[in-house]
């Protein structure tokens, strides 16, 4: 850890259980600063996942925990009425010491922590097409049980999160204030995106007219945001919760796609190994419609398609906007890797356009 961070003082300041064995840093996240703890309990050794929250991206971090909580809540009551596993099904928060659901250090930075989802692996590639398949029944499964949830009691983490014409605008303004001089270096891919403007507006304008209803959804669903059981591959618990306010199915549907359905990582600099893989969609098609109880509307399938290129575009428009802003908001580890990421994103878009067909037949099969 940084050696501005006292991890004692936060150690001490929240409810772990059993004496602190070791850190170390976890998982591959693009925002939050995620460590796995260790302790020394009476019933053997147990973990905890500890995260510094972004408070430049999550400004207000008592709402966030707030919503986070009332979540796992309610996924923890349902889990148990249905006879699962509620310490390894969801997250459940680990409160500080004085009640509250994260711990503010010394240095004003925000501490939270969860119970550690035990001999499960989350990925940022599909090894595995079944894999992929159960990453599907699980976002599925974890969009089912929030159906009933009480949207109006969430609070939006980040405004307009996904509302894309809005971060075009953003990228456009970004390109026009060129900060770093980054600009010139990448016409094609600012061409690219520009001529994808009026593509932007489609599903927010359906949103507005009434055409899509606002569900209670996760809206970061890449894969590695799911944790699989090591043992028996399936896709036991949904994480990274601070984007869970109302949003779109087709975009949970498509952020999934976008980086699951690839057949390469999102910052391979190697474009020739990106393309989006049509039998991983039809696997996660297929789960995804099979999770469906029945309640997704008409519009909502037919906008999966649509969801899944949205997704891709924007994410690129929004790692490419980073790029020229100076890296400000996704970490970086290399000289660029916002732009390389941004570039993987332009090919799959380029690529669903090519198979959009085969696409929508994929969804008219399993609707
Ligand atoms: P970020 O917002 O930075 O992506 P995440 O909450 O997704 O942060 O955490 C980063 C990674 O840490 C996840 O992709 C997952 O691999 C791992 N992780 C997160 N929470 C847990 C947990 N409770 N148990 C085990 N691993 C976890
Ligand atoms: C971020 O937090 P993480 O790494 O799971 C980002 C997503 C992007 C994704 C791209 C809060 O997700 O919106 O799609 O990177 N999360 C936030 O990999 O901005
Ligand atoms: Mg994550």
């Amino acid at each position: 850890m940084s050696k501005n961070i006292d991890l004692n003082e936060i150690i001490e300041s929240l409810q772990f259980e059993g004496e602190f064995m070791g850190s170390k840093p976890f998982g591959s996240g693009h925002i939050n600063d995620t460590f796995k703890l260790d302790f020394k309990a009476e019933e053997g050794q147990k973990s905890y996942i500890l995260q510094r929250i972004n408070h430049e991206i999550f400004q207000n971090p008592a709402q966030l925990m707030e919503n986070i909580h009332g979540v796992t809540s309610h996924l923890r009551k349902k889990i148990i009425e249905n006879g699962g596993d509620p310490e390894r099904e969801t997250l459940n928060v680990i409160p500080a010491k004085s009640g509250e659901l994260f711990y503010k250090d010394s240095n004003g930075l925000y501490w939270r922590a969860y119970n550690f989802i035990d001999k499960a692996s989350s990925y940022d590639i599909v090894e595995d097409p079944e894999l992929f398949y159960q990453s599907a029944l699980a976002f599925g499964n974890f969009q089912r049980l929030l159906a009933d949830y009480p949207a109006d009691t969430l609070h939006e983490t980040i405004v307009d999160f996904h509302h894309t014409r809005k971060r075009f605008d953003t990228f456009v303004k970004a390109v026009e204030e060129d900060v770093c001089g980054r600009a010139k270096d990448v016409e094609e891919e600012i061409a690219f995106i520009l001529d994808r403007k009026d593509y932007t507006s489609i599903l927010v304008d359906m949103q507005e007219k009434g055409d899509l209803p606002l569900r209670v959804t996760h809206n970061d669903t890449k894969l590695n945001n799911v944790m699989m059981d090591n043992k028996t591959g399936k896709g036991i618990c949904v994480v990274d919760l601070d984007t869970v306010m109302p949003g779109l199915i087709a975009n949970d549907f498509g952020d999934a796609i976008r980086f699951g359905a690839s057949t390469a990582l999102e910052d391979e600099q190697d474009l020739s190994k990106v393309s989006m893989d049509l039998d991983l969609f039809d696997i996660y098609t297929k789960g995804f419609l099979e999770a469906d109880d029945g309640s997704l509307t008409e519009k909502e399938i037919d906008t999966l398609t649509v969801g899944a290129k949205m997704m891709t575009l924007e994410c690129g428009m929004r790692f490419l906007t980073d790029h020229l802003q100076g890296d400000n908001y996704f970490k970086i580890q290399r000289e660029n890797h916002n732009l390389d990421r941004a570039r993987t994103q332009i090919k799959l878009v380029a690529d669903m356009e090519y198979k959009m067909d085969k696409m929508e037949q994929i969804v008219n099969k399993y609707r």
